[in-house]
């Protein structure tokens, strides 16, 4: 049976804070802070635990092999000699962020009837525009299967493609067919858009969508400027709801009248800006949520808990679970070694609606196997990694054998 799957990436044992992405405001204020790589793991294992407790279906992707020398190499440097900011793109744990994996079109909304995945270019910012080629060769070994899925190079330069960060989804119910959103950037003042119109266009036809299920909305200009450097700091969908602040697109009303031609069954929940402001919405986080479909029914958001910490947004959302809307429950959840990086709980998972059984089960988790991965995370993720440690060689050690041993733990050695 088709159900909605969230992958989460696993965080990396070399996460660390390097203050490698312009416009994403968390990055740049954690710059050269100390990480907690161990916590940061355990943390991400927490919250898949969690919502394998309400019920959902949870996988999840391997971090790729840091530092990426063969990177390193096609810039003719090494981890030794390679300047500094280079050999913090080279360490960088983003792959964690698997909401920017790719972008996923499931079997109902596809002219053949597979679900389609086209891995994201990352272009925009050097220390992720070579996570590609590592998350591509895992996309074809989790969905190998191929009278179900086909898996896509990324969409070709200049046209920046972040995955499904900026892609919503609306349906009646996962299973059924659904309006596909794809939400670009032209500019974001002083930092750059990341999501170029024509990559959507492109992945949109090469997966095969339906015209009149397709829409492409522009991001709002003043959001990017505030620090939303993806839609998905501002708005997210699940099923027939739309979640979204105000300020979301650069035409609000142009943009909800054609979600609903499209889509008339859509329930836009808009959180006002007089109630909350886009940089209270960015400060906390409360969109870059898991808005999810119990499988009791009803629709419950999991956010960071950074939300119970803005007062202005905590009042809104228990105002509104208070009352008659499609979101009924909220379930904060404690991802910070990832937030201080501008990752919340959404941007730490790919949701694919599939059929479980089709899905490399290596990839699926199981409470027993979400103890095995916090056993080698507790024993080879390393406790600190300060920014001069990254010169360290010893760090690349460690860091290669902790991934190793966590690719023996679950038997997917062949990533290796
Ligand atoms: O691309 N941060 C990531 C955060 C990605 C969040 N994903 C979603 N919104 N879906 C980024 O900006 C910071 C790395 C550093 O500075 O060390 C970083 O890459």
């Amino acid at each position: 049976m088709l159900t909605e799957i969230n992958f989460d990436g696993i965080i990396g044992p070399s996460h660390n804070y390097a203050g490698l992405s312009l416009g994403n405001i968390a990055s740049a204020n954690n710059a050269g802070s100390v990480s907690e790589p161990r916590a940061a793991a355990l943390q991400g294992v927490a919250k898949m635990r969690a919502n394998v407790a309400l019920g959902l279906a949870q996988g999840f992707f391997m971090p790729l092999d840091r530092p990426n020398t063969a990177w390193l190499e096609s810039l003719a440097t090494d981890v030794a000699n390679a300047e500094p900011h280079l050999r913090a793109a080279a360490f960088s744990a983003s792959s964690m962020w698997a909401a920017n994996a790719a972008t996923v079109s499931p079997a109902p909304d596809t002219a053949d009837g597979r679900c389609h995945l086209t891995v994201a270019n990352l272009m925009t910012m050097p220390h992720r525009s070579h996570e590609w080629t590592g998350t591509l060769a895992q996309l074809q070994l989790a969905f190998a299967d191929e009278r179900h899925f086909a898996v896509h190079a990324p969409v070709p330069a200049p046209f920046g493609d972040e995955g499904a960060a900026n892609h919503m989804r609306l349906c009646e119910r996962h299973d059924s067919k659904g309006v596909e959103i794809f939400v670009y950037g032209k500019t974001g003042g002083p930092f750059p858009a990341r999501q170029h119109v024509e990559a959507g266009k492109a992945i949109a036809r090469r997966h095969g969508l339906a015209a009149e299920r397709t829409l492409f909305i522009q991001q709002s200009e003043t959001a990017i400027a505030a620090g939303a450097f993806h839609n998905d700091v501002v708005a997210v969908a699940n099923e027939s709801v739309l979640f979204t602040h105000e300020q979301a697109f650069e035409d609000r009303d142009g943009a909800y009248a054609a979600i609903r031609a499209a889509f008339p069954a859509v329930q836009i929940v808009e959180v006002p800006a007089s109630a909350v402001s886009l940089a209270d919405a960015i400060k906390s986080y409360l969109f870059n949520a898991q808005l999810v479909t119990l499988p009791s029914g009803g629709q419950a958001l999991v956010l960071p808990s950074e939300s119970q910490e803005v007062p202005a947004v905590w009042q809104w959302l228990e105002a509104m679970v208070a009352g008659n809307g499609p979101i009924r429950q909220l379930v904060p959840v404690n991802v910070r070694q990832s937030m201080a990086n501008g990752g919340g709980p959404a941007c730490l998972r790919l949701r694919v609606v599939a059929d479980p059984a089709t899905v490399d089960p290596r990839f699926i988790a199981t409470p027993e196997k979400l103890d095995a991965i916090e056993r080698v995370i507790a024993a080879h993720w390393p406790e600190r990694i300060a920014p001069g440690d990254l010169a360290d060689p010893k760090l690349a050690e460690t860091v290669r054998a902790a991934r190793f041993a966590l690719l023996r733990a679950l038997d997917l050695d062949t990533l290796a």
